[in-house]
C-alpha cells in the first residue's frame, strides 16, 4: 500500500524503506527512503477527521514557503513535495489523503526538554515562526480547526462529554472536573481580549509542543507541523510551547512527582522567544503573557478529559486511561505554574525589556 502511495510522488524510484515515524498524536506519519536517493522524505496520512478540509492546510504550507523559506533563513521549514502530477496531495481509493514532505536531515526531535540550551533553541525557533510571520495578514488565513484554542468552545466541549459520559467513565474523576472547573473564570479573560480586537490577530502556528521543532545538533533547525497554522495570538504559540518545553517530564507520564513546571526552561524559552518577537509586540500584548501556559496547558487539560469522557475518540491512545493520564499531567503543571506566578511576570519584563538578540 505505502509503495504505491510513493509511486504517486516518486513515480521513477524504488522504495527502500517506508516506517512509522515520531510521536505525533494525530495524522499517520513515515519516514520514507528511496533507492539512490540521498535524500528521505516524511509521507503522512492525514487525519481527516481532525482537519476537515486538508487541501486548505497544503495551500496554507504552500503559502508558508513562500515568507519562511525565502531567502536565506535560520530556521527551515519541511518544503511541500507534490505528485507527479503536480497536486498538492494524493487521495487514494479508500478516500485516505496523502502528503509528502521534506525530510529534515540529520535532525531529530525532543519530547522532553533535559537542557537549557535546548528550551532556549524552542524559543529562538518558534518565536522567529512569529516574527517572519507578522508581515501576513491574519484575516487572509482560515482557521484548520474552528475555535481551536477558544476557551469557551473547550470548555463546552467538556461540558457536553460530561453531560453525555459516552464511554461511562464520569465517576471516578469528580476532582479533576472538579480541578479544571474552579479556574475556568479567571482564565477567560484573553479571550474577550480577542473578540475585543485588542490584541493583534496574527499568523501564528497554533501547535507549538516541543517535538515540533526539530533540532540539529545543539540548534534548532525547523519549525514543523504547520497543520493549524493560521490566525491567532502570540500567547497560543508562547504559553502552548512551554506547557511542554517548561515541563520536567513526559505529557503522559504516570508518575506526577516527576511532572514540574522548570523555572530554568521558562527563562531560557522566554529569552529565546522574546528576543525575535519583541519588535513586533503591540504594549497592550506585552501585559498578559505570563497567563499564557497557565491558558494553554489548562485547554489541553480539558481536550484530553473530554476525549476520555467521550471514549478516545480524538488523540491517539496506547492504553485505556492514557487521555486520563495526559490530563492530570496539566493539572499538575498548572497547580507548580501557579506558585511561581510572580517571577514569571519579572522573566517576561526582563525579556522584554533586554535588546533583540536575532537571527
Ligand atoms: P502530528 O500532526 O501527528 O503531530 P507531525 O507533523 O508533528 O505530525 O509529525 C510527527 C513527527 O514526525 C514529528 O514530531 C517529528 O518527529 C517527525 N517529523 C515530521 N515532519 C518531519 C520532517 N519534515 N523532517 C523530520 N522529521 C519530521
Ligand atoms: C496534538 O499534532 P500534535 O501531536 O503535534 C494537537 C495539539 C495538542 C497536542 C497535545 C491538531 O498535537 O493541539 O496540543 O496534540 N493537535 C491537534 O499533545 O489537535
Ligand atoms: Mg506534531
Amino acid at each position: 500500500m505505502l509503495q504505491e502511495i510513493v509511486k504517486i510522488f516518486f513515480p521513477y524510484n524504488i522504495l527502500s524503506e517506508a516506517k512509522p515515524f515520531g510521536n505525533g498524536h494525530i495524522n499517520n506519519t513515515y519516514k520514507v527512503d528511496l533507492q539512490g536517493s540521498e535524500n528521505s522524505y516524511i509521507l503522512q496520512r492525514i487525519n481527516t477527521d481532525v482537519f476537515k478540509d486538508p487541501l486548505g492546510i497544503a495551500e496554507t504550507h504552500a503559502r508558508l514557503e513562500q515568507t519562511l523559506s525565502r531567502e536565506k533563513q535560520p530556521i527551515a521549514i519541511a518544503k511541500l513535495i507534490l505528485t507527479a502530477e503536480g497536486r498538492k496531495l494524493h487521495i487514494d481509493g479508500e478516500g485516505g489523503v496523502w502528503r509528502m514532505t521534506s525530510f529534515v536531515e540529520n535532525s531529530y526531535s525532543i519530547d522532553v526538554v533535559t537542557e537549557p540550551w535546548q528550551a532556549k533553541e524552542a524559543g529562538n525557533a518558534f518565536g522567529w515562526f512569529a516574527r517572519t510571520c507578522s508581515t501576513l495578514d491574519a484575516n487572509t488565513f482560515k482557521e484548520s480547526i474552528k475555535d481551536f484554542h477558544r476557551l469557551s468552545f473547550r470548555l463546552g466541549q467538556l461540558n457536553d462529554a460530561i453531560k453525555n459520559n459516552l464511554a461511562g467513565r464520569l465517576e471516578s474523576i469528580g476532582e479533576v472536573i472538579d480541578f479544571y472547573k474552579s479556574r475556568e473564570k479567571e482564565l477567560s479573560n484573553i479571550e474577550k481580549l480577542v473578540d475585543e480586537d485588542r490584541i493583534p490577530l496574527r499568523v501564528v502556528h497554533n501547535d507549538t509542543k516541543i517535538n515540533n521543532v526539530l533540532f540539529r545538533e545543539k540548534k534548532a533547525a525547523a519549525v514543523i507541523d504547520l497543520d493549524t497554522t493560521g490566525p491567532g495570538i502570540l500567547y497560543y504559540d508562547y504559553g502552548d510551547a512551554l506547557r511542554t518545553s517548561a515541563c520536567t517530564a513526559e505529557e503522559d507520564e504516570k508518575d506526577l512527582s516527576k511532572v514540574n513546571f522548570n523555572m530554568e526552561s521558562f527563562e531560557a524559552f522566554t529569552k529565546g522567544y522574546m528576543g525575535q518577537v519583541k519588535t513586533i509586540l503591540s504594549d497592550d500584548e506585552e501585559e498578559l503573557f505570563f497567563q499564557a501556559p497557565f491558558l494553554m496547558t489548562y485547554i489541553m487539560g480539558i481536550r484530553f478529559l473530554a476525549d476520555y469522557l467521550n471514549g478516545d475518540t480524538y488523540y491517539k491512545t496506547a492504553y485505556a486511561d492514557h487521555n486520563l493520564t495526559r490530563s492530570l499531567v496539566q493539572k499538575k503543571l498548572i497547580e507548580s505554574m501557579e506558585g511561581h506566578k510572580e517571577s514569571m511576570k519579572e522573566i517576561i519584563r526582563d525579556a522584554i525589556n533586554a535588546l533583540p538578540v536575532y537571527p
